[in-house]
């Protein structure tokens, strides 16, 4: 039997390498589509084994033509994607672009879908940001939308026109609402990955100081590995539907600084408040963590907290890493990335 043909975007980011090897693993044939670029930076693929394996093709989210010839030639079954401008924070800075990319993109590719082969089964990349933090009690599917940035504004219209394009055309296009998740794999501008990779430099004795934003700041953070499982469960299903995937736990960034702290073997004393707050070391005195007003955002989402009890009945899937073992397992890839004098990307 021939082998199943998958097209991923965003493959060079975290979950673009995770669910690749999921799915080489499951015997496909994996296609993954980039940014152009002179040299791609495959380090994700490199550390998962699996950079040889994958075809990196040239896409771009602003280039309908450019999507069209690519799934033309490719002629997957299943299109994933996972492209975007994914940064929050960024995306008070450039809103136009992040629309452009994030929502217009996702239209662009549904257009392709429906007009080269309205079989393919799509999976949307939909994002908990679409909530905002307004409510105590965890999100499920039913929770209405509250954007809180340039970023969210645009997954919501993406996740709407995933929801028409099922609606209206019958397309297999699933759109799966995750929470943070996080692994060794994350880019280094989201808080968990920056604050394990900046505490190993301490540990090894680089000199520099770990600068944070909000850190009551609550997310609900899971382990991306566990996330992508459930992607290709949402693919696999008969039905294309909408699922919140999360770990029904939230913790603060200040809970993650702690817990990657005491991965590291530091024992932090907090003191100040605000933006004068700092942590030092108890027994050198050093400054460890400092609060820096440049990270703050014009609005913030203070709480986050999903509820994935449909992904629990509908596709059996249930998260396996727990928050303490996530932030060791990122923290000791860093220190051991340090250690061995690899670069930190
Ligand atoms: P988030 O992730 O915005 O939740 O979106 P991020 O890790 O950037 O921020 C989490 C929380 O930490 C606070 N914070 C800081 N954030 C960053 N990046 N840098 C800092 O120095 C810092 N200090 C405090 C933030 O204010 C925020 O409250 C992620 C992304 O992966 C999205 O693409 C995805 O859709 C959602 O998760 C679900």
């Amino acid at each position: 039997m021939a082998k199943k043909k998958a097209l991923i975007t965003g493959i060079l980011g975290q979950d673009g390498a995770y669910l690749a090897k999921l799915l080489l693993e499951r015997g496909y044939d994996v296609h993954g589509a980039a940014r152009p670029s002179a040299s791609w930076n495959d380090w994700r693929l490199r550390e998962l084994g699996i950079a040889e394996r994958v075809t990196i093709e040239a896409f771009d989210l602003l280039d309908y033509e450019n999507i069209r010839r690519l799934v033309d030639r490719v002629r997957p079954q299943e299109v994933y994607n996972f492209a975007a401008q994914s940064l929050v924070g960024s995306s008070f800075e450039q809103p136009l672009y992040t629309a452009d990319a994030d929502a217009m993109g996702v239209l662009r590719l549904l257009e392709v879908c429906r007009s080269v082969n309205p079989a393919i089964r799509f999976y949307q990349a939909s994002s908990s940001e679409m909530f905002g933090g307004v409510s105590a009690v965890a999100f499920n599917e039913s929770a209405p939308f509250h954007p809180r940035s340039p970023y969210a504004v645009a997954k919501v219209f993406a996740h709407h026109a995933t929801v028409n394009y099922r609606e209206a055309y019958g397309l297999h296009a699933s759109a799966g609402i995750l929470f943070n998740h996080e692994s060794p794999l994350r880019g280094r501008q989201f808080v968990t990955r920056k604050i394990t990779s900046t505490l190993a430099e301490i540990k090894a004795g680089a000199n520099v100081t770990l600068r944070l934003g909000n850190l009551a700041a609550k997310r609900d953070w899971g382990f991306a590995g566990d996330f992508v499982e459930a992607i290709h469960q949402m693919i696999c299903a008969e039905r294309a539907d909408d699922y919140v995937i999360a770990t029904g736990r939230t913790r603060s960034v200040r809970d993650f600084v702690g817990a990657a702290s005491a991965a590291l073997g530091f024992d932090l004393d907090w003191c100040g408040s605000g933006i004068a707050e700092t942590a030092r070391e108890r027994r050198s005195g050093r400054v460890i963590v400092e609060i820096a007003e440049e990270f703050f955002r014009p609005v913030e989402v203070e709480t986050q907290l999903g509820d994935a009890g449909k992904a629990r009945r509908a596709l059996h899937w249930a998260p396996s890493v727990e928050f303490e073992t996530l932030v060791m397992m990122m923290a000791r890839a860093d220190y051991d990335r340090v250690m061995s004098g690899r670069a930190l990307m």
